[in-house]
């Protein structure tokens, strides 16, 4: 093994990362095929998918690029609030990737610093990875992807992945230790409740409930499976929930920083009375894949989230919507009253 290489895996262990491989740059061909595949099961993901290919040929943009090193961090040490349960997807709870407060961008930051102070020049993307971050994992050996297209080590899938490019020809490729999915298995599948998983491996970002609720679902009145995305108001963990690999795998014995402070100010109620000043600058910062522009978002999508799990005690802040400043939230609870039959 380069000397070089396992100095930068036992620094970024030492750190506090889960786990660090080293892949050369030609091994994410493979991944254009993935993504080939993808289309050509799902023709209508064609459009969505276009952008990714740059992920599988990088040396168009970074010519210099030789290597790419992928970290994983895991997440499940963290406690998540029981009110947040089945509301926001854990990833976001903990999403470190732009959170100051957070170990793990303060660990990212440093690791990068590392390896810049070792002589090699590096390009990370943190928000949404300078590569396909699974592909590059599984070509490292770190874990496996499974039928859920997550990938998961011996954490489950409870991991977040970060890549950096690196202008050095490095390999450090490990042997993956666990289970592939047993044979019949077809839980995660079954349990889609867009049918956006429609085959293993496979998915529609298009009807997937955590693009429903965060980038796409801008007409959610008229989205035909809205009454499926059930009380999800950002993101979805259910094809990850129902895994067995995931059983035992979420210890939550730690606390993430200020999110036992925030979760008090968020319930369905909650969301629908908050000040848009508060959703703007407060809410916007922690989970920002719905921008300042659309933070009507969060309103129509709990009232959605409402219909779906009708309580009586819900009736008086739909009602209360319908003079909510922003013309969206009123043509939600205008849509919610009508159908749920709310007449007042
Ligand atoms: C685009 C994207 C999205 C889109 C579209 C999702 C998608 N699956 O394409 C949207 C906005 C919907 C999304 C949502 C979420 N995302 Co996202 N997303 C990405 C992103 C940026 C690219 C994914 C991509 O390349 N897709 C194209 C497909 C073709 O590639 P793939 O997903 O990697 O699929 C692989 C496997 O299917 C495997 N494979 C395919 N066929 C076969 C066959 C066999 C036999 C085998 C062994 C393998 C195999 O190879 C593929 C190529 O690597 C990555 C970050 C990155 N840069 O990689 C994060 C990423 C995938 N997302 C992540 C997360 C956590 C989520 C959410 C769970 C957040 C939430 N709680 O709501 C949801 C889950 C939705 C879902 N079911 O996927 C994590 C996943 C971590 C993990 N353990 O796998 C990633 C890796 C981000 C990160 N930094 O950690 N996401
Ligand atoms: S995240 Fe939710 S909606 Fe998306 S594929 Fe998984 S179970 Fe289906
Ligand atoms: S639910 Fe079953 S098939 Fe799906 S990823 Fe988990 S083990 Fe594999």
């Amino acid at each position: 093994m380069n000397r070089l290489a396992s100095e930068i895996k036992s620094t970024a262990l030492n750190m506090g990362y889960e786990k660090c491989g080293i892949i050369k740059i030609s091994a994410m061909s493979g991944y254009e095929e993935k993504l080939n595949e993808r289309v050509k099961r799902m023709p209508e993901t064609k459009q969505f998918y276009e952008k990714f290919y740059r992920f599988a040929h990088l040396q168009d943009a970074y010519p210099w690029a030789k290597s790419i090193v992928i970290c994983i961090s895991e997440y499940g040490k963290y406690h998540v609030p029981e009110n947040l349960q089945g509301l926001i997807g854990k990833a976001y709870l903990f999403d470190s990737r732009r959170d100051e407060q957070s170990k793990e961008l303060q660990n990212s930051l440093k690791f990068e610093e590392y390896m810049q102070g070792m002589g090699l020049k590096t390009e990370a993307e943190r928000k949404f990875g300078v590569t396909a971050l699974r592909w590059a994992a599984t070509k490292a050996g770190l874990g496996v992807a499974r039928r859920n297209n997550f990938f998961y080590t011996e954490s489950g899938s409870w991991i977040h992945l970060e890549a950096w490019l690196i202008d050095k020809e490095l390999e450090l490729i490990e042997i993956p230790t666990v289970k592939a999915c047993s044979e019949h298995c077809n839980r995660c599948v079954k349990s889609c409740p867009t049918a956006s998983l429609a085959q293993p491996y496979t998915m529609n970002p298009a009807s997937c409930i955590s693009f429903l609720t965060t980038f796409g679902g801008r007409d959610l009145s008229h989205e035909k499976c809205n009454g499926q995305i059930g009380g999800w108001v950002y993101g979805c963990d259910v094809c990850q929930d129902v895994c067995p690999m995931n059983k035992n795998r979420w210890s939550g014995t730690e606390e993430f920083p200020a999110l036992e402070e925030l979760s008090e100010h968020i319930s369905l109620e909650k969301i629908l009375r908050m000040d848009y000043a508060f959703l703007e600058q407060v809410i916007q910062a922690k989970f920002w894949y719905i921008n300042k522009e659309d933070v009507w978002k969060w309103k129509v999508n709990a009232i959605n989230a409402m219909v779906n799990n009708y309580k009586e005690q819900y009736k008086e802040y739909i009602v209360g919507a319908c003079n909510d400043s922003h013309a969206k939230v009123r043509e939600m609870a205008q849509w919610a009253i009508k159908k749920m039959n709310l007449l007042v």
